[in-house]
């Protein structure tokens, strides 16, 4: 039996996309990317997302209404960014939340920033610097059972991952291609305050069943974006979009920072171009929160975000969802 709002745009009022869920004092908080309506047309580096601020979505239960509790964070309130304020998550510490996004800074270069707020809803103040050394997209934060703080994050063409192969940035660098290995998301462990790396970020590994990396021409299991990791009977699990072929998959490791196993499929593909998620556990149950193009008809850059229940089974296999079934 399905919740009356279940499968359907949370907001109406503005588009929302990347949601990243967190429940706080038994409340539910959704970070999400707040899309804009621009003539823009669409391309690989994903012009049409111009995304200028963000909004803090939240329901005081899965089956109460979703509020838009407004401008939590702008692009021109943080020094560093030039524009596209994409996917961000959010941790709290020390009675503090910590909004962690990806935006271009003035050189067009994604970084991810940090900004703080005293409230889950915001307002977040930013840093005056993005976080030095951080590099690519859709930052997602796990903090562990031990209270480190682990920054997940990467995503390839618009999302320059490809960029940074040789440590540097290079527009130019080769795009990985049939057995060669694909890459992988970035992972670093955070300081306290959001506001540096306390390691070296470091590219995690996805194998397959032969413990063989997964080749860049695997583009039905191989990592493009949107990474995200939940815990489940001590076990760690990466999910990630894997872009040209719209899934949402996921692998198992046994630690943090991997590497981790391909598993299976959690998603398959929804109206629109891009799939992003994040798993979060309320009142006991497993929910998938994701977006598709459904409010807008189709709209790639105009999406809007939904949940759903997920079947998580005891040894921690997902059941793949069939979005419109
Ligand atoms: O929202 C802009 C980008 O689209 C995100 O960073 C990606 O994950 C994709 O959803």
């Amino acid at each position: 039996m399905r919740r009356e709002n279940e499968r359907k745009p949370l907001v109406k009022n503005i588009y929302t996309a990347d949601p990243s869920a967190h429940v706080f004092d038994g409340k539910i908080y959704i970070y999400p990317s707040h899309d804009v309506e621009r003539d823009v047309p669409d391309d690989d580096d994903g012009e049409q997302y111009m995304m200028e601020d963000y909004h803090v979505l939240s329901m005081d239960s899965l089956d109460a209404p979703c509020v838009d509790n407004g401008l939590a964070l702008h692009q021109d309130d943080v020094p560093w960014v030039g524009r596209q304020m994409w996917a961000p998550d959010l941790f709290t510490r020390n009675g503090k939340y910590y909004l962690v996004f990806p935006a271009k800074d003035k050189d067009e270069i994604f970084r991810l920033g940090t900004a703080v707020g005293d409230s889950p809803i915001g307002p977040f103040k930013p840093y005056d610097e993005p976080i030095p050394g951080s590099h690519s997209i859709d930052p997602a934060v796990l903090v562990d059972d031990d209270g480190k703080i682990y920054c997940y994050n990467g995503g390839l063409w618009g999302g320059q991952l490809e960029m940074w192969q040789s440590g540097s940035f290079n527009p130019d660098e080769h795009r990985p291609e049939g057995d060669e290995k694909a890459l992988g998301p970035i992972f670093a462990e955070l300081s306290e305050d959001g506001s540096r790396y306390l390691t070296e970020p470091k590219e995690i590994q996805i194998l397959d069943e032969n413990g063989e990396p997964l080749k860049a021409s695997d583009e039905d299991r191989r990592y493009f974006e949107g990474p995200w990791v939940h815990k489940h009977h001590g076990k760690y699990y990466l999910s990630y979009s894997t872009g040209t072929t719209h899934y949402i998959c996921y692998a198992e490791g046994d630690r943090p920072d991997g590497p981790f196993t391909y598993k299976g499929r959690i998603m398959e593909p929804v109206l629109g171009w891009t799939t992003h998620h994040s798993i979060v556990q309320i009142d006991g149950d497993w929910y998938l929160f994701y977006h598709d193009c459904e409010l807008s008809g189709g709209v790639t850059h105009e999406r809007c975000v939904k949940y759903t229940k997920l079947n998580i089974a005891e040894d921690g296999t997902i059941e793949t969802i069939h979005p419109y079934d």
